[in-house]
């Protein structure tokens, strides 16, 4: 087996979501810290979006590839794991609808609520990227802590559905993805529902030293801003 490298930023759940794969699915890999290098030529030369995750691997078209599910999909087909990624249609279907779901729904929300005080930049056109003054952008934030709630509820009640994980009895990428996305929400102290904290407390049991040492650095960078904060 050839070894992946991986470009990644620490502190970001969207990077944590493909170490924990990488670590959960025992693949060879290797770690190429880019903080404060996203934006430098030689790397934008590889990849125009400067986004992390990004996978460099010789057999993709372009020599590289961002967005972290679409990483662990293809980590999945190429190495035929389907013990996070199941191999049937119908079921596959469903894990490749709630990790839309969660970049498309969730992860907006949650970074309208969360990048403010991790001090990350917000989206053009947003209120926080805006102009307006303090009193609009905390509303602004407000609202997205709200909105999180329904979408939350969804993975609860249909992509669950009485089972532990959105892959059923056992994680899949999916449950990854929305797992590391939730850890965000602890530097604004958002009160996850009670299933939602076992939901968490079960996907680092599951995956282990897989889920808990990326984690950690994510959870290390929350603390770290309190610190400052204080
Ligand atoms: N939807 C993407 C989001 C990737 C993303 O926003 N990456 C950020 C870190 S959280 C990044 O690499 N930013 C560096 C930059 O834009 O220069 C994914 O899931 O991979």
């Amino acid at each position: 087996m050839t070894t992946l490298k991986l470009h990644v930023l620490k502190p970001s759940v969207n990077n944590m979501a493909v170490r924990v794969f990488v670590r959960a699915a025992k693949l060879e890999f290797v770690e190429d810290d880019v903080y404060g290098k996203t934006r430098h030529p030689d790397f934008l030369a590889k990849n125009p979006a400067h986004l992390t995750p990004m996978l460099e691997a010789k057999q993709l078209p372009k020599g590289v590839m961002w967005e972290s599910c679409a990483i662990m999909q293809y980590l999945c087909n190429k190495h035929e794991i389907t013990k996070f990624y199941p191999k049937a249609a119908a079921k596959r279907a469903m894990i490749d609808s709630a990790m839309f779901y969660i970049i498309g729904t969730l992860y907006p929300y949650v970074a309208r609520a969360t990048y403010p005080a991790l001090g990350f930049p917000q989206y053009a056109g947003e209120v926080g990227a805006s102009n307006l003054d303090a009193s609009h952008k905390a509303e602004a934030q407000k609202h997205a802590m709200e909105a999180i709630a329904e979408p939350l509820d969804v993975f609860h009640k249909f992509y669950m559905d009485g089972t532990p994980f959105i892959g059923g009895s056992k994680p899949s990428i999916a449950d990854i993805r929305l797992a590391a996305t939730l850890e965000f929400l602890a530097i604004v102290n958002y009160n996850l529902p009670a299933w939602a904290k076992s939901y968490m407390a079960a996907m680092e049991k599951s995956l282990g030293k897989a889920y808990a040492e990326p984690a950690a650095d994510v959870r290390g960078y929350i603390a770290y801003v309190r610190s400052q904060a204080k």
